[in-house]
C-alpha cells in the first residue's frame, strides 16, 4: 500500500517527495504518507500545466464584461415596498428555522501578523471581545428574536482547527448551545515549484496550504455539514468572513430577497470608495453574475466612469452571500476544483440569452498565487526564500456565482455591514474597525434620540460598546434603549448588554 503510493508519486515525476525517506523515523514516515495520500496527483499535474506551464490565468477573462445590476437601498432610490416584502420573507424563514450562519475562518491572517486563529483576535473597544464572540452574540440575538436558535457552521483549516475548537470550549461557546455549533476543516492543496515539483516544507512534510474559501463548498459536502442542515430543516446559509465584525450575520432583508427571487446564491455590494479599493467587482458576463477580483481587473478599467462621474465598475464585493444548501451540494458534488481556465461558454439551447458553461458539471476554477514558500534544499536544510519560489492553488467562493440560477446582488450600507480587519496598522486595521464600531453606536444613540458629540467623520470622543444581545441594529437598539426606565449615563467606557 505504502509502496504503491510511493510508486505513484515516482511515476508522476514527484518521487523527490520521498528523498529523505531513509532518514525519517517511523512516525515521520507515517505522517508523510498521510499527507501524500491527500494529494490528487492528476489534479496537481493538470493545474501546473494549465496555470503555470501555459502561463494562462484561470477565471480572468474580461470579455464582454458589464456592471451587474443590483437592488438599491430604499434611501438610495430603491423600492421600499420590495425591501419590506423581503424583510417579511426573511423573518418568516428565520421563524421556521431555515437559516444557518456560515463563517469561513480558515485563512492564515498573515497580513495581520497575528499568531492564532483570526476569529480569536480581540476587536471590541471596551470589553475586548474576540471576533468569534461578536458573531456568537449576533447569532444568539437573532435566534432569540425569531424564536429559533440558529445553527452556526465554522470552516477552519488544518493549521487552526484544534485551536479554534479549544477556544470555543474555553469560552463556553459564548453561551450558545454547543450542539448547534459545527466546526469542519477545509481541504489542502500542495504547492509546486515553477517546474511543477511538489515542494517539501521539511524533510518529512509537504508544503500544503488551505484550498481557498471556495474550498468551503466541497468541505461543506465532505464533512457532512450539508446533511446536518438537511436533517435540521436548514436550506439557507448566511455566509460571511471571519475578519468582518460589523457584518449583519443574519440579515432578514437579504435572506428575503434571496428567497423571493429564487436565487441560488446572492451577494451584497457596496459602492467602492474609489477605484483603488481592494475588493472584487460585481459584473455580468454573458448574462451571468460574476465577481472580477481587483487584482484581475486592469487599473484603467477600474477607473472607468459613468456620465455622472460614478465608477462604471463600482459595485464592490464585500464577501457576504446567501447560499442555497442544494446549490452548495451541486457545486461540491459536481466536481468543484476542476480546471477550466477561461472555460468556453455557449448559449443554453432555447434559453433567453442565458449562458451555461460547456462543462457538464459545475466546477470552480483554481487561481494561482506565486508565493515565497519555506522549503528544504537538496541536503534537507531549511530554505527561506526571498522571492517567490513556487505556486499555491486556491478556489474562490464567488466563482460559484455564474453557476447559480437567478443570482441577485443587493446594496448594503457599508457603515452597518463592512469594516474588515486585514492589516496590523493603517487601512482595514483593528483601529479603523474599532472606530467604525464607535461610529455605529453614535448613530444608534442618535436614532434613539440621544446625541453624543462626534467629529466630522462621525467618530465620538467617548468609547461606548453595545453587546449585540442588547441591540444589533438601529431598530433593535432603539427598542432596547426605550425599554430602559432609567437611562444610563452616557460616559466614556459605557457598556450596554
Ligand atoms: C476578499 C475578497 C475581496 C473582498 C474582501 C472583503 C478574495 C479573493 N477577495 O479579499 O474581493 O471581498 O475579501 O474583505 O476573496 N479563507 C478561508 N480559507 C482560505 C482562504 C481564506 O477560510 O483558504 C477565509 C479567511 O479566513 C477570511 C476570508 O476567507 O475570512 C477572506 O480571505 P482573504 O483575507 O484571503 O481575502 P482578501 O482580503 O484577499
Amino acid at each position: 500500500m505504502n509502496q504503491n503510493l510511493i510508486e505513484q508519486f515516482k511515476s508522476a515525476g514527484q518521487g523527490h517527495v520521498f528523498a529523505f525517506w531513509e532518514q525519517l523515523t517511523a512516525a515521520e514516515r507515517t505522517a508523510l504518507l498521510a499527507q501524500a495520500g491527500e494529494v490528487d496527483l492528476a489534479e496537481t499535474a493538470r493545474l501546473f500545466q494549465s496555470l503555470v506551464a501555459s502561463k494562462a490565468s484561470a477565471g480572468s477573462s474580461l470579455d464582454g464584461l458589464l456592471p451587474a445590476p443590483y437592488e438599491q437601498l430604499p434611501e438610495k432610490g430603491g423600492d421600499a415596498a420590495s425591501w419590506a416584502q423581503a424583510r417579511a420573507a426573511g423573518e418568516a424563514a428565520l421563524r421556521t428555522g431555515r437559516v444557518a450562519a456560515f463563517t469561513v475562518a480558515g485563512g492564515q491572517g498573515t497580513r495581520l501578523g497575528y499568531d492564532g486563529p483570526k476569529g480569536t483576535f480581540v476587536i471590541t473597544p471596551i470589553k475586548g471581545k474576540s471576533l468569534f464572540q461578536v458573531f456568537a452574540e449576533k447569532i444568539a440575538a437573532a435566534g432569540r428574536r425569531y424564536g429559533r436558535p440558529i445553527h452556526w457552521f465554522i470552516m477552519t483549516s488544518h493549521a487552526n482547527h484544534e485551536q479554534t475548537e479549544t477556544f470555543f470550549v474555553e469560552q463556553n461557546y459564548f453561551g450558545l448551545d454547543r450542539a448547534r455549533v459545527h466546526f469542519f476543516r477545509q481541504g489542502r492543496m500542495p504547492a509546486v515549484d515553477f517546474n511543477g515539483k511538489i515542494l517539501l516544507e521539511t524533510k518529512s512534510s509537504l508544503a500544503l496550504s488551505p484550498d481557498g474559501h471556495g474550498g468551503s463548498l466541497r468541505a461543506l459536502h465532505r464533512s457532512g455539514a450539508l446533511d446536518i442542515m438537511q436533517r435540521e430543516g436548514v436550506d439557507v446559509l448566511s455566509y460571511f468572513q471571519v475578519d468582518n465584525p460589523l457584518v449583519r450575520c443574519i440579515d432578514p432583508e437579504f435572506i428575503g430577497f434571496h428567497l423571493l427571487r429564487g436565487s441560488e446564491m446572492s451577494s451584497k455590494m457596496v459602492p467602492k470608495v474609489g477605484p483603488e479599493e481592494k475588493v472584487g467587482h460585481f459584473c455580468l458576463q454573458q448574462g451571468r453574475v460574476c465577481v472580477v477580483e481587483y487584482s484581475d481587473m486592469p487599473v484603467a478599467m477600474q477607473q472607468l466612469t459613468n456620465a455622472d462621474g460614478s465608477l462604471k465598475f463600482g459595485s464592490g464585493s464585500i464577501a457576504i452571500h446567501v447560499i442555497d444548501r442544494e446549490f452548495a451540494r451541486r457545486m461540491a458534488g459536481g466536481g468543484v476544483g476542476r480546471v477550466i481556465p477561461n472555460a468556453p461558454k455557449t448559449p443554453e439551447p432555447g434559453g433567453l440569452g442565458i449562458i451555461r458553461p460547456t462543462t457538464e458539471v459545475p466546477a470552480l476554477p483554481f487561481h494561482r498565487a506565486d508565493k515565497k514558500i519555506p522549503t528544504v534544499d537538496a541536503s534537507g536544510a531549511p530554505v527561506k526564500p526571498e522571492k517567490p519560489n513556487g505556486v499555491k492553488f486556491e478556489l474562490f467562493v464567488f466563482d460559484a456565482l455564474p453557476f447559480a440560477n437567478n443570482s441577485i446582488v443587493i446594496e448594503t450600507a457599508r457603515a452597518d455591514d463592512f469594516s474588515p480587519v486585514k492589516n496590523a496598522t493603517g487601512v482595514d486595521s483593528a483601529q479603523t474597525c474599532r472606530d467604525d464600531q464607535l461610529r455605529q453606536i453614535a448613530r444608534w444613540l442618535k436614532a434613539a434620540g440621544t446625541t453624543v458629540p462626534v467629529d466630522a467623520t462621525g467618530l465620538p470622543a467617548l468609547r461606548i460598546e453595545v453587546s449585540p444581545l442588547f441591540g444589533y441594529d438601529a431598530a433593535s437598539f432603539t427598542e432596547a434603549w426605550n425599554r430602559q426606565a432609567i437611562k444610563p449615563e452616557i460616559k466614556d467606557g459605557l457598556y450596554l448588554e
